[in-house]
């Protein structure tokens, strides 16, 4: 399936907090400058040279192994770096606890590529099956490096879907998103997906109930780089006897495929 009527990232026009309780996504155009991408790519490529070659196989994700030219996420980059750590506790913490409502924990801060002609699809899925939350009140903020269209793999949300349930997910195949909704497809799916189209510094957020999911990258030269920061609220719970069944499917599937 192919919902290719691209939605641009225009300015909501009702304020975020409302758009973001009733669509299950925000769009915030241009919420850093060019110049403020141009430092993190940067600090990207100075984290890829110098901090990579020392992390786990856990934290960095290729399409094929041992090819770094198909590097396609990073985990946890708020750890390992001064840099990204304070980036993460700046203008994006202070918009999570906004939109959530709440005071928030900073989990995770992620690297995304979806490397040309390599970049595989991003499966349909809800990031709270992943977290294990309880109530699952979360979000993830995609912060754009790079234009993203159609062509390599912008993202896609299911409008509303946040307010319809957790779905059934299944063991993916696909590297860094071990989990995918399994009857993904339905007309209330297709209905309401939008794809959305995002410029360097454009940053997208999405509730952990939202499906979402991207195409591959089928340009033959451009990447598309983002960064990914996953915020709680501090009123949610892990479920930690869920999140360790999780860990250790993720574990098995990991051993079958580095
Ligand atoms: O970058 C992508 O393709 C998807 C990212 C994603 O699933 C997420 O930020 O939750």
């Amino acid at each position: 399936m192919n919902n290719d009527s691209l939605s641009g990232p225009v300015r909501e026009d009702c304020n975020p907090v409302e758009a973001f309780a009733e669509k299950g996504y925000a769009v915030f155009p241009s919420f850093l400058s060019l110049g403020e991408v141009e430092d993190i790519l940067q600090n990207v490529d100075r984290y890829i040279a110098e901090v990579v070659p020392g992390l786990s196989a856990e934290e960095v994700f290729y399409e094929e192994r041992g090819n770094m030219q198909t590097l396609k996420q990073l985990q946890s980059m708020h750890l390992h770096d001064r840099w990204f750590g304070d980036f993460f506790q700046g203008r994006v913490r202070e918009l999570a606890g906004q939109l959530l409502g709440s005071e928030v924990i900073a989990k995770n801060m992620q690297f995304f590529n979806k490397p040309p002609g390599a970049g595989r699809p991003t499966p349909p899925h809800q990031d709270g099956f992943y977290f294990k939350l309880n109530p699952p009140l979360a979000l993830t903020m995609w912060l754009a490096l790079d234009h993203a269209d159609a062509v390599n793999g912008c993202v896609r949300y299911v409008k509303g879907s946040h307010l319809k349930g957790m779905r059934s997910h299944v063991l993916t195949d696909t590297l860094g998103f071990s989990q995918g909704i399994s009857d993904f497809g339905s007309k209330d799916d297709r209905v309401n997906e939008v794809a959305l189209a995002a410029a360097p510094g454009d940053l997208l957020v999405h509730d952990a109930m939202t499906i979402h999911r991207a195409d591959g990258n089928s340009s033959t030269e451009r990447q598309r780089r983002a960064l990914g920061f996953i915020f709680y609220s501090t009123t949610a719970k892990e479920d930690r006897a869920g999140r360790d069944e999780y860990r250790r499917q993720l574990s098995g599937q990991q051993e079958g495929r580095i």
